[in-house]
């Protein structure tokens, strides 16, 4: 049985970059993103400095968690580094099928996406283009941009987020900053898809 959920309205603010009305809203700091960075050292090292930034935030509306209806909000991602690592989300897989878009509006950004079976693919995202994210593809969005990366998400309410898989494993490739040039590696700290 779904929910009774009635029509609505809903702003997005791209100068603020809030939602309104919003039913979740979340900010993750450096702290809470530690053990998903390629470089946890970097991130130890800035935080033994008492400093704890904010890499992103996002408000989300989604009165329901009952198939057929789509959360959607606005994320935005600052810009920077933890050691070469550009600042990213923790990113997760859906706990049920579930396809997931996201809308570039600020920005440039990349959409990192794997398969269960460790196959990568990443999309550059600047303002009008859309990432689509398959069933089955875990997902991380990362700024490689000098300013704030802001984007559109919607996927379904019944989702759910899944973030054991990528704090186990992580993903298998970053996206980092060498020699003033952004490079698509390998994850040194990938732990597999042996099992
Ligand atoms: C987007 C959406 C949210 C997600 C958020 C942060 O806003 O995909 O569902 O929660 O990014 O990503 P994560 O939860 O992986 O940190
Ligand atoms: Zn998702």
């Amino acid at each position: 049985m779904s929910a009774i959920i009635e029509p609505t309205k809903v702003i997005l603010d791209f100068k603020k970059i809030i939602v309104k009305p919003y039913t979740r809203k979340k900010q993750v700091k450096l702290s809470e993103l530690k053990d998903y960075c390629a470089y946890p050292e970097a991130a130890e090292k800035i935080l033994s400095e008492g400093r704890d930034p904010i890499i992103y935030e996002y408000y989300e509306y989604g009165p329901t968690e009952t198939s057929g209806n789509i959360n959607f909000g606005l994320t935005v991602i600052y810009p920077g580094k933890i050691g070469k690592e550009y600042y990213m989300t923790k990113g997760h897989f859906h706990e049920k099928d579930g396809a997931e878009l996201y809308l570039c509006l600020k920005g440039r950004g990349i959409l990192l996406m794997q398969n269960k079976e460790g196959k990568a693919v990443t999309i550059e995202l600047e303002p009008g283009s859309i990432g689509y994210v398959p069933v089955g593809w875990g997902h991380r969005t990362i700024n490689i941009g000098r300013g704030k990366f802001v984007f559109f998400f919607a996927y379904p309410s019944d989702a759910g987020h899944d973030y054991m898989i990528v704090k186990e494993k992580g993903f298998s490739k970053i996206v980092i900053e060498e020699g003033k040039s952004l490079k698509i590696i390998d994850n040194p700290r990938y732990r597999g898809t042996s099992d």
